[in-house]
């Protein structure tokens, strides 16, 4: 009793007020973008170090170092999805190619139809940090993000956009499309840090 427990039997650590979700939901904003891939683009903007943008084909992007990370996904709606593997390219390895000048504090990582989330760079440059092409050695379904999403495993999984197009480097912070409607700025599960009415100061930027 008490914690619930996985598939496996493992013991399964959820953060304080989330369950524990059988299967894997599909919960986003908006409609399902079609993937186009003579247009498709990973663009990385702002304040580079050396001022020029970046940009990846679809086939430059995904032929970068694939890296694999176990993570759960914590949804602020309650439900948790825990385990899943994710395989795709490392937020690190996007930082090296592309590195962001030394005054730069955090991110907003851009997704279709102008879904984005901020990030603080420190959150960004995890080492679990992982724009995810593939789940448990697939690739990823159109619902849950085809071709890429990122998975940022210790903040809310809306911190992780589905269909990511592009990272701006920002040297202020700027609230993305979530954090202006209401939820937290950092989103930390573990401290519940689910709505913005929760945030302390220097927890985000004014409205
Ligand atoms: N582009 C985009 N990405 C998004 C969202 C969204 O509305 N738009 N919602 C987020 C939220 S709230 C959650 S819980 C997860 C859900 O991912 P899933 O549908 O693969 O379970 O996607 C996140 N990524
Ligand atoms: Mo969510």
């Amino acid at each position: 009793m008490g914690q619930p427990e996985s598939r496996e039997g493992a013991q399964v650590q959820l953060p304080p007020g989330q369950r524990l979700q059988r299967g894997w939901p599909v919960t986003h904003y908006g409609p399902v973008p079609k993937f186009k891939p003579d247009r498709w683009e990973f663009r990385v903007f702002g304040a580079t170090a050396d001022g020029e943008k970046h940009c990846w084909t679809h086939e430059k992007f995904t032929a970068l170092p694939y890296a694999t990370v176990v993570a759960d996904l914590h949804c602020v709606t309650k439900f948790s999805m825990v385990g899943a593997e994710w395989g795709g390219i490392a937020a690190a390895t996007i930082l090296d190619l592309a590195p962001p000048a030394d005054d730069v504090t955090h991110v907003m990582v851009w997704a279709e139809y102008g879904f984005s989330s901020n990030l603080r760079l420190s959150d960004f440059a995890s080492d679990r940090t992982i724009f995810a092409t593939h789940k448990g050695g697939e690739l990823l379904t159109a619902e849950h993000g085809f071709p890429v999403r990122l998975i940022v495993p210790h903040l809310y999984a809306w911190k992780g956009p589905k269909w990511v197009r592009g990272v701006e480097y920002m040297t202020a912070d700027r609230r993305g499309f979530w954090e202006e409607r209401g939820y937290h700025n950092v989103g930390d599960p573990w401290s519940e840090q689910r709505y913005s009415y929760q945030e302390e100061p220097g927890d985000g930027p004014e409205f």
